[in-house]
């Protein structure tokens, strides 16, 4: 009995087998199918440009194998057969980003916005509210900078092992199976070359991060091949010291071939298994790796490869091999293959089609329309002949895009500028209301649209019992034990934030009295200190990621420019990422130590919110209100703000600053002076002082840089100075101009001044060293009382003769 039921099981299992290795062949067919004809259409002109997965099909069949609902994957371009082997990419989604169709059920990774080759799963319901990310698998969204996706994929592993070693987040069951899931990371061998690959891994072999990280190496980076890229032309070689040993923690590394099957199959097995079970990073180098079409459909590969790599890469093409291996082990015979083959172009063609056909569905409907819309128009015109030209044009056009029907109405809506019809108004009606539709196809959220945007969030007012004061750090570190306590999914990291608690002592004795896997320190590493919260947050946990000085977040601004900031605009709403940026900066001495550079870091970040505080109780207030909401934020405290004495707030953790509502610190009649951070107690100052020679300045904190101002408090106090002088630490055109084009033409001030605007900055360098050097860099309590009284000069130089004459 026992016999026979062995041989049955081994019966069944077999046959099991063949279908697993025959969908597989389908499926790599398919894939190929779909990158063959992904090309042709960008060649003839029905997409813009083509990045294709061809040649990765086998081996990301046999990682996909391994991708469990609950884990995630941070990868790039040529990741489409991952993403068809887990359900995540149907042809026609695969084909609707191709054309760049802006329908977010055609196309959920990233409703058109994105070009093609960047994946995305989604996290969030139409609400923004989260999804049970356990049942499902998860792929966070690509971006297309080369190892942009590295810091990410850290984070992403690093939340298992908070999920799984904090025992307070054992409730979370939507995000986290007690901390089993893994992350893979896939990147192209020559983008190993990027700085942040290397700062990721070393991060992610210290932490012992769980993440399966594959290299496809198809030996070139477009044209450049591995010789100018890769030390030793191999990267695994390369980073042999990562090996784990018997004794020291590290990487397990596994080598295996693009284009052997089994093999693939068995060492995916295993570097997940290790990952998961072990909570250890592993590499796997996949090797002999090819690329049948070359990089993109903007070039051609034959301009850069010899014809025997070329000969090469035919006769070790993973499909060809992969067939050769099912020939050889009699799994399936000729015949067989060939009907899987036919089968899989065909429903790639179909796919292609499909997806081709909804796409210019609702844009024949709008070209209709629009034809309509213009033929009412030129019948009642009076410049009838021109716009019936423009409309002639546009109903003979063939498949128009978006752009060449609202260019022909927009500019048929001229010809009529003098007419007053029923049909000039069926146009206008028409263009408002689709252009409406465009706003909200290509220019959504920037931010959350959830309820719990943090703009949404109340302002609470801070309380007190007594006027004790205390350091201003402490106000900070208070706080920050409050939202510790109140929030378990917390996680605070920066480099010296654990042990010592921070530079500034913010989070002084909160390692231990929250423990390590709360509030801890990290490796000197800006940009992955970045990408590690980015990951977590995706993941539903809540970083506080501090980056020591504000001098050293240029380490980290391009992947918060470009990944963080983005997220939830690439997705179209379907992922978020709540990270908190906390950093010092402002005045301070040096080149280093000083910086303000809130211009590059505003332009740089539309899509986060921007905190600049001028004291600590400030500070605590944006770090609650930005808890309690759901968007990427940085908050900027003062450096030369901790020492100073506060009042201690009883409502710790409780009290909130409201973004983008500014606060007036001192009323005034002859000048508003709008400011922010360090700069605003030197403002308050000056007022003093000028109210010693007569004049009434009104002194404006903006609080918040990125929201501005929102309900347009600057410009009712402008109506009634009618002068207006803006103040910071940035360079010349910096910041200040930013605050200047707000509040003239955003708030339409200039139409209550009654002197030109100004601007007070710093220098255009750096800031030197000392407090000489910072006097002679940065705005001075001086340099703020002669400009605003020069202003009074000019304006009534009765009564404030010139200063200096
Ligand atoms: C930061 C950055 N620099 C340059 C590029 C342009 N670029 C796109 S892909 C690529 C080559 C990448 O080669 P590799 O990592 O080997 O991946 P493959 O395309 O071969 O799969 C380059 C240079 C980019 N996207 N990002």
């Amino acid at each position: 009995m026992a016999e026979t039921a062995t041989a049955a099981e081994k019966e069944i299992t077999k046959e099991e087998l063949k279908q697993e290795v025959l969908n597989d062949y389908r499926l790599a067919n398919y894939s190929r199918e779909i990158s063959l004809m992904g090309r042709r259409e960008v060649l003839t002109g029905k997409a813009k440009f083509g990045i294709l997965g061809d040649g990765k099909e086998v081996a990301q069949i046999a990682l996909a194998k391994q991708w469990q609902p609950g884990d995630w994957r941070s990868g790039y371009y040529r990741d489409q057969t991952m993403m068809m082997a887990a359900g995540q990419l149907p042809g026609e989604q695969f084909f609707a980003q191709l054309y760049a169709d802006a329908d977010l059920e055609r196309e959920p990774a990233s409703a058109g916005r994105q070009m093609n080759g960047h994946f995305a799963t989604r996290s969030l319901d139409e609400n923004g509210n989260w999804l049970t990310l356990t049942e499902q698998v998860n792929s966070s969204p690509d971006i297309s900078p080369t190892a942009g996706q590295m810091p990410r994929l850290l984070g992403l592993g690093l939340a298992s092992k908070f999920y799984r070693e904090n025992k307070e987040l054992k409730d979370h069951k939507q995000f986290s199976n007690g901390g089993n899931e893994i992350a893979f990371g896939t990147i192209g061998d020559a983008s190993t070359s990027e700085g942040i690959f290397w700062e990721a891994l070393n991060a992610a072999g210290v932490m012992q991060v769980p993440i399966v990280m594959s290299v496809w190496d198809d030996g070139h980076g477009i044209s450049v091949p591995k010789e100018f890229q890769t030390i030793k032309e191999s990267i695994s070689e390369a980073l042999s010291g990562f090996q784990r040993t018997k004794d020291k923690k590290g990487f397990e590394i596994l080598k295996t071939k693009g284009w052997d099957y089994p093999h693939l199959v068995l060492t995916y097995e295993k570097a997940a298994k290790i990952a998961r079970e072990e909570h250890v990073p592993v590499l796997v180098h996949v090797e002999e790796v090819t690329q049948p079409q070359g990089h993109s459909t903007s070039g051609s590969h034959e301009r850069y490869k010899s014809p025997e790599r070329l000969q090469w890469e035919k006769d070790f093409d993973p499909i060809t091999k992969m067939k050769e291996w099912v020939l050889s082990k009699g799994i399936a015979t000729p015949e067989e293959l060939e009907e899987i083959e036919m089968a899989a172009k065909k429903e790639a063609r179909d796919a292609k089609t499909n997806a081709w056909k909804a796409f210019l569905e609702p844009i024949k409907k709008e070209h209709q329309e629009a034809v309509v819309v213009l033929t009412q128009l030129g019948a009642e015109s009076k410049n009838a002949v021109f716009i019936n030209k423009l409309k002639d044009e546009l109903a003979a056009a063939v498949d128009p895009l978006r752009k060449e029907i609202y260019e022909t109405i927009r500019k048929a809506i001229r010809y009529a500028r003098n007419e007053q019809t029923a049909g000039k108004q069926a146009a206008l009606k028409w263009l408002k209301d689709h252009m409406a539709e465009n706003e909200e196809r290509y220019s959504s959220h920037l931010y959350s649209a959830s309820e719990d945007s943090p703009l949404e969030i109340a302002p609470v007012a801070a309380e007190y019992k007594e006027d004790k004061l205390v350091d201003g750090r402490e106000v900070l570190r208070d706080n920050f034990d409050a939202l510790l306590s109140n929030h378990p999914e917390l996680i605070i990291f920066g480099e010296d934030s654990g042990k010592i608690g921070g530079v500034n002592q913010g989070l002084e004795g909160l390692q231990s009295k929250y423990g390590v896997n709360r509030v801890f320190d990290t490796g000197i590493r800006e940009c992955t200190i970045l990408g590690q919260g980015i990951g977590m947050a995706m993941r539903g946990l809540r970083p506080i990621a501090e980056i020591q000085y504000l001098d050293y977040l240029l380490y980290a601004l391009q992947i918060m420019s470009d990944d963080l900031a983005t997220v939830q605009y690439r997705t179209k709403g379907g992922q978020k990422a709540p990270v908190i940026i906390r950093t010092r900066g402002h005045r301070l001495e040096g080149i280093w130590h000083s910086g303000s550079p809130m211009g590059v870091i505003i332009h740089a970040l539309r899509g986060m919110h921007n905190c600049v505080s001028r004291n600590m109780t400030q500070a605590a207030g944006m770090y609650n209100t930005l808890m309690a909401g759901d968007d990427p934020a940085i908050v900027i405290e003062s450096l030369n703000g901790y020492r100073l004495k506060e009042k201690l707030p009883t409502n710790l953790g409780e009290f909130k600053v409201e973004l983008g509502k500014v606060e007036t610190m001192t009323e005034g009649e002859d000048i508003t002076i709008v400011t922010y951070g360090s700069m605003v107690r030197m403002c308050v100052d000056v007022a003093k002082q000028l109210r010693e020679v007569g004049i009434s300045a009104e002194v404006i904190d903006v609080q918040t840089l990125l929201p501005y101002d929102l309900s347009q408090d600057i410009v009712e106090s402008i109506k009634k100075t009618n002068r207006v002088l803006f103040v910071d630490e940035d360079v010349p055109g910096g910041a200040s101009a930013y605050m200047m084009q707000k509040v003239l033409e955003e708030q339409g001030g200039y139409r209550f001044l009654d002197s030109a605007p100004a601007t007070l900055t710093a220098k255009a360098h750096r800031p030197a060293y000392a407090s000489d050097g910072d006097y002679f860099s940065k705005p001075s309590n001086e340099d703020i009382f002669e400009k605003v009284y020069a202003i009074m000069n000019e304006s009534d130089p009765g009564s404030y003769p010139a200063l200096f004459s």
